[in-house]
């Protein structure tokens, strides 16, 4: 049989099929296989059925169907599998043909991976793709890394199959070499931690400290969405406090209080960590998956550990002092945002210099403007301000996002206080007002800190009436020696 295949892909779960079907689409060929066959089979029998999708049910037959340069993508669990497949492909490809995972892999994984296909003469892309089902199958964001080469043989495919914003743009570009477009898909991944997380400590203020119910805070939720918060994960917690279970209740108050996740969080959390950058509010978000895990130790510490009362019976009464309460908490929450974006572009711009990628910020914002879990109107601003000045050092430092702190900050700073008042925990509001209020201190108490390490040990110190790189030891004791330890950084 001529080979006439565009692409095949691997891996037959949520993913992979339904960017099979997407492709399918928009005119392309594409072969399916998958590690058990039988779900070859069952595809094509049922949710392929009657498009052009052709099946494999080997490694050899799948690459045989294929045009040249082979065009190679997986959709399968992230880790060893990737691995294993990348060796059973090598025997079967040529030179120039390239192999893509579609993945959520470990952008160190991805580094590791290029190098080594790349040696075998072939190239490698390691892509971010995001928007769950639903976007995989009408439109997801598509963050592609790897070998610069590839990339020429698969942009018509992918942004062909990415989402659209302003009138047609694809959520879809070239981010860079290696594993720049996982690691891009990997902050995307902490940031959607973070915006989960102030969602739903905006919903805790507003259920407990207001007594407010699902209908109430569906409400509040609609009313956001149409203004600067409008964003697909406040529309679906929208959607979610509507959902009635069986017997007519809300679904959201029979849902148990204890988060699951995959990693994608901790990785940034852990890779800011190296770099040195503090994304405190993804951070938080992380941890706070891992408290509320721990169901069974809150529960009896609830029995335990005393604590306010969390009901705020004056605000809640007062239907004007409710609704401003309740736009202080949007305000809270929107500003607490955009210190979370600007802790992730701060982390993109420190990986960018550490990796040496030459990272597009505002192409970034608008490649997650569509498509993916994070999309939003807030996005097109970050744009903005990015097109205005691609050196900005801090979106914080934008006028944009300077006013619009501005005019939040007020509202934020009533809601961390009350609700440390009144026992509500707000780990990720507060992470954020605490980093915004440090990150505009000129001076910090670092100094009592430096003369510590100098005093236990001989860190040494720098000195304000001194050039910088210049430093100093004390005997504070008047018993230690004057041998300083070695300066560093790590
Ligand atoms: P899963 O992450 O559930 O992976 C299922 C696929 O991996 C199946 O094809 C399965 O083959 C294969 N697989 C497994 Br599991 N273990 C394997 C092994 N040891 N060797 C070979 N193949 C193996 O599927 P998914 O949810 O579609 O996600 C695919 C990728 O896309 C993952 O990296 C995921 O993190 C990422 N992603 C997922 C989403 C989402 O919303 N689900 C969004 C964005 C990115 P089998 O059928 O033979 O078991």
């Amino acid at each position: 049989m001529e080979p006439n295949a565009d692409i095949a892909l691997i891996g037959l779960a949520v993913m992979g099929q339904n960017l099979i079907l997407n492709m399918d689409d928009h005119g392309f060929t594409v072969v399916a296989y998958n590690r058990s066959t039988e779900k070859v089979d069952q595809f094509l029998a049922n949710e392929a059925k009657g498009t052009k999708v052709l099946g494999a049910h080997s490694i050899a037959e799948m690459v045989s169907r294929l045009k040249r340069p082979r065009r190679v993508m997986m959709l399968v669990k992230a880790g060893k599998p990737v691995d294993e497949f990348i060796d059973q492909l090598i025997p079967h490809l040529e030179p120039g043909d390239i192999i893509i995972d579609g993945g959520n892999s470990l952008f160190e994984d991805t580094n590791r991976r290029q190098k080594y296909v790349e040696s075998k003469g072939l190239l490698y892309i390691g892509t971010g793709v995001s928007g769950g089902e639903e976007g995989a199958r009408r439109g997801p964001s598509i963050m592609p890394g790897g070998s610069p080469a590839a990339w020429p043989h698969v942009k018509d495919i992918f942004q062909a199959i990415s989402a659209k914003v302003e009138g047609g743009t694809p959520c879809c570009e070239w981010v860079g070499e290696m594993g720049a477009g996982h690691y891009v898909k990997m902050v995307h991944n902490g940031i959607e931690y973070g915006d989960m997380q102030l969602i739903c400590e905006a919903y805790n203020i507003m259920k407990t400290g207001l007594g407010m119910s699902a209908d109430d805070m569906h409400e509040v939720f609609a009313e956001w969405n149409r203004g600067d918060l409008d964003s697909y994960l406040i529309e679906i917690s929208r959607d979610i406090l509507a959902k009635k279970d069986a017997d007519g209740l809300p679904l959201v108050d029979k849902i148990l209080d204890t988060a699951g996740q995959k990693g994608t969080g901790k990785w940034t959390v852990i890779n800011s960590q190296d770099l040195g950058i503090p994304i405190t509010l993804m951070a938080e978000a992380v941890y706070s998956r891992c408290v509320s895990a721990l169901k069974d130790e809150r529960v009896q510490a609830s029995s335990m550990l005393e604590g306010p009362n969390p009901a705020l019976p004056d605000i809640a009464a007062s239907p004007e002092r409710k609704s401003a309460f309740i736009e202080d908490i949007r305000n809270a929450l929107y500003a607490s945002k955009i210190v979370s974006y600007a802790q992730g572009y701060m982390l993109m711009r420190a990986a960018a210099k550490e990796y040496q990628w030459n990272l597009n910020y505002g192409g970034i914002a608008l490649m997650w403007r569509g498509g993916c879990i994070i999309r939003s109107r807030f996005l097109g601003k970050i744009k903005e301000a990015y097109d205005s000045n691609p050196a900005l050092t801090n979106l914080l430092l934008d006028d944009y996002f300077v006013g619009e702190i501005r005019k939040a900050q007020d509202g934020w700073r009533n809601v961390v206080a009350t609700a440390a008042l009144k026992g509500i925990p707000v780990p990720a509001f507060s992470t954020a007002l605490a980093f915004y209020d440090q990150y505009r201190s000129g001076v910090l108490p670092a100094n009592l800190l430096q003369a510590q390490r100098d005093y236990f040990g001989a860190h040494t110190y720098e000195r304000i009436d001194q050039p910088r790189g210049q430093f100093f030891h004390t005997n504070w004791t008047g018993k230690g020696g004057a041998t300083a330890s070695s300066t560093y950084n790590v």
